[in-house]
């Protein structure tokens, strides 16, 4: 994870309108998701806020992790290129690092892995180069990689995530289910249209306290919800996943997506 910056009021927007951003309390959720993370089990490392980088507390978008390598993204938004140089100091201890190459671009929000199947939202952030670098990368250690079209949101994993293992969280208005054959598919509350991003560690899901409607949902799969109020980071546009890089320091190809955590 990293610390909050402290120009996040300059944060990138793109499909939010510009609020008061009361930094004090941003922070405070921040720690709170460190807090829950740690109560299921993760170990936090913690990378010094970036005070120049409004929107590196989002620090999903510069790294996707497999069990076998880290892939460096290329920020979409030249304003976040810069972020992943500190990210890439810290996994060059875990994993052996391949960065992405211009012009390609690819945002981690746009990368959800379920198992070995890898699928990435062609956004306003993820280019076609982007996807074929990423299929590059992986397809090497035998991950699918597969485009998948999505509309009205930021990121592929603003409209779906994995929320147990085989069954997809989604909204249905930005991304067709039918590209996740043999998922099984829970939607979001219709009143709820940001409630599909959730963050899966083990068998828990922390889940943002904004979408009561939708956390119903999933307690009533039997899923285990830790929730939490991210209202601030919403503010920037931030989800529960993209505040954190997932990952297991131990065994092989984990059943579950970016690592043994989750
Ligand atoms: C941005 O526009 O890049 C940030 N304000 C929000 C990034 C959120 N990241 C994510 O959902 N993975």
């Amino acid at each position: 994870m990293r610390e909050v910056s402290p120009s996040l009021a300059r944060c990138e927007l793109t499909f939010l309108p510009r609020e008061a951003l009361d930094l004090d309390r941003a922070r405070t959720q921040h720690r709170a998701l460190e807090q829950a993370l740690e109560a299921l089990g993760c170990v936090i490392e913690r990378l010094p806020a970036e005070p120049d980088l409004p929107d590196s507390v989002f620090i999903e978008d510069t790294v996707v992790v497999v069990d076998e390598v880290a892939v460096l993204t290329r920020p979409g938004a030249p304003s976040r290129r810069a972020e992943t140089a500190s990210v890439a100091r810290a996994l060059a201890r875990h994993r052996p690092l391949v960065p992405i190459e211009a012009p390609a671009t690819l945002d981690g929000g746009d990368v959800l892995r379920l198992g070995p199947r890898v699928f990435v939202g062609r956004s306003t952030r993820t280019n076609e180069a982007g996807v074929e670098a990423l299929r590059a990368a992986l397809g090497a250690f035998g991950y699918s990689v597969t485009a998948v079209a999505v509309s009205g949101c930021l990121h592929l994993k603003s409209a779906v995530t994995e929320i147990a293992p085989g069954t997809v969280l989604l909204n249905p208005e930005w991304v067709d289910a039918a590209v996740f054959p043999g998922a099984t598919v829970v939607e979001v509350d219709p009143d709820e249209p940001f409630a599909a991003n959730a963050l899966r560690v083990g068998d828990a899901v922390v889940f943002p306290a904004a979408f009561p409607r939708t956390g119903e949902r999933l307690r009533s799969l039997g899923i285990r919800v830790v929730s939490i109020d991210l209202s601030e980071l919403a503010k920037a546009e931030g989800a529960v996943t993209c505040c954190s890089v997932v990952f297991s320091t131990g065994a092989k190809r984990s059943p579950v997506p970016g690592g043994g955590c989750r």
